[in-house]
């Protein structure tokens, strides 16, 4: 077991549903850490260097727009195992086939707004982290 560090994004329908608290503490509750955290808006830059690998799919137009659409709450969570944790509280990407006691599967009907999104990887996340974080120093 180690010890590991996740990006999460809370995205645009979880801050206009004023789910962010609710969410946040069902990472909290399972014992993670919160150990950064910001509000932003996406721009179009930023939007094509997070979803890199998706620029090409055809969903990608509707993602960016869904993206770009209000604010998103990004943070850094530490805890045992953070990266699959994380992904295991989420749920799988499409609301509808998520199962109930996930926060996809709680709150979200949608594939696309599906209120949360996690690093899938380490690597993931240390890409990721950097993206949203690029100051973030660990020891402090
Ligand atoms: P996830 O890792 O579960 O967040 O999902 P993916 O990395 O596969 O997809 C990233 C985002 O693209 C999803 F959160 C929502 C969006 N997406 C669509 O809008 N349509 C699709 O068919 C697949 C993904």
């Amino acid at each position: 077991m180690t010890i590991q560090r996740t990006l999460i994004l809370l995205k645009p329908d979880a801050v206009e549903r004023q789910l962010v608290g609710r969410i946040l503490s069902r990472f909290e509750q399972k014992g993670l850490k919160i150990i950064d955290l910001r509000s932003l808006r996406f721009t179009q830059e930023l939007a094509r260097q997070h979803y890199a690998e998706h620029i090409a799919k055809p969903f990608y137009a509707g993602l960016e727009q869904y993206i770009m659409s209000g604010r998103v709450v990004a943070a850094i969570l530490e805890g045992c195992e953070a990266v699959e944790v994380v992904r295991r509280l989420i749920g799988p990407t499409n609301g509808v086939e998520a199962p109930p006691g996930t926060i996809r599967g709680d709150f979200s009907l949608s594939t696309q707004q599906n209120l949360v999104h996690a690093s899938d990887s380490p690597a993931a996340a240390e890409r990721e982290i950097n993206i949203f974080f690029p100051n973030f120093q660990p020891e402090n």
